[in-house]
């Protein structure tokens, strides 16, 4: 079997790690969000699509969530003694690397395709990696603080600002002109059923949807999503606050609305959700916390147990 998943960071990443477990024979094809990609210090930094890769490759700070397990940071304090900025993102040192490694590629003229693929080829995360899009295509953030209304990228008011100010409007510069990586379309086309993991509804699901082609190429399928919010609220992060400034509210009904029947036909919700409904898709209530492999490979496994029933 093919499985297509979309995917964030964090939650996305670790649902990953479930379904890997529970799918250990079938084919699964990963279109990571590039929208929190942000260049720094002269070097391309790919949250998201890093995540996902430490996470599948046993390479990553499992507290944190994000960043390299055994990390340190002589760079970031030696880029600070110079009074280099920004010194609010976290850099360390064995994630340096990564990112040197994506430069001088992008630099010589490498998609982002293919170097994600490269990358993938020490950590050997078990899953097909491909980035939503090689076109470069960044969320920024519509705020007004005491600068007056202006945009922020994504990781200044996420991880800066803490989502503390309130976001106006999200614009994913680039989107417009930015095509599908290669092998997306192909991908979503021969799949057998598409997760959407309990990634961020807005900035990382939203933002995937958002590529020309790809949210109509998901239409035809057996699209079954896992609920990121259960009770009112994100299980981790600040999805409230994305999903406040595009007008919906932070609900497992609200989400599914927002993605819509047209594009899900399962989706699953915590027990306490389990009055979410809506026409035309089968809606179904397990324990969704992912706080073991087991637990998340159950999750994984009803997702795809779902689907099944609906094809
Ligand atoms: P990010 O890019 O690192 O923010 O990660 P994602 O976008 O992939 O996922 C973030 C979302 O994961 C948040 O909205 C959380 O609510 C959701 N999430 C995190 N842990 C869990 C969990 O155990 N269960 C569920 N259902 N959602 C979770
Ligand atoms: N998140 C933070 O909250 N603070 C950081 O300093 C930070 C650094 C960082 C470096 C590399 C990387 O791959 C991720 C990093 N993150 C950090 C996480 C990331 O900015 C966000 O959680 C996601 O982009 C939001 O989806
Ligand atoms: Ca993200
Ligand atoms: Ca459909």
């Amino acid at each position: 079997m093919h499985i297509v998943s979309l995917a964030g960071g964090i939650g996305g990443a670790r649902f990953l790690r479930g379904l890997r477990a529970t799918a250990p024979d079938d084919q699964i094809t990963v279109i990571g969000n590039t929208g929190d990609d942000i260049t720094l210090f002269g070097l391309r930094v790919c949250p998201d699509l890093d995540t996902v890769m430490y996470t599948l490759g046993g390479g990553i700070d499992e507290a944190q969530g994000w960043g390299r397990a055994e990390e340190t940071h002589v760079v970031k304090e030696e880029l600070a003694a110079y009074g280099v900025e920004p010194q609010w993102f976290g850099l360390g040192d064995r994630d340096f690397a990564t990112h040197i490694v994506r430069s001088q590629m992008l630099e010589a003229g490498y998609p982002l395709s293919q170097i994600t693929q490269a990358l993938c080829a020490r950590w050997q995360p078990g899953v097909r990696l491909l980035p939503m899009s090689d076109d470069r295509c960044e969320t920024h953030v519509i705020i007004t603080d005491e600068h007056g209304k202006r945009a922020v990228h994504f990781q200044e008011w996420w991880v800066r600002l803490r989502a503390s100010v309130a976001a106006e409007s999200f614009a994913l510069v680039g989107v417009d002109q930015a095509k599908p990586a290669p092998g997306v379309l192909d991908a979503i086309a021969d799949a057998d059923v598409v997760i959407l993991p309990p990634s961020n509804p807005v900035v990382s699901i939203g933002t995937i949807l958002q590529v020309p082609g790809i949210r109509d190429a998901l239409t035809a399928k057996t699209v079954v999503g896992v609920s990121p919010i259960i009770g009112g609220a994100p299980v981790r992060g600040m999805a409230d606050a994305c999903l406040t400034a595009i007008g919906v509210e932070t609900s497992a009904q609200a989400v599914l609305e927002l993605y819509g029947s047209d594009l899900i036909g399962g989706w699953l919700v915590a027990p306490e959700d389990a009055s979410v409904a809506l026409d035309g898709v089968r809606v179904e209530a397990r324990p969704l916390l992912m706080h073991d492999l087991d637990a998340t490979a159950a999750i994984a496994r009803a997702a795809l147990d779902l689907a099944q029933e609906l094809t």
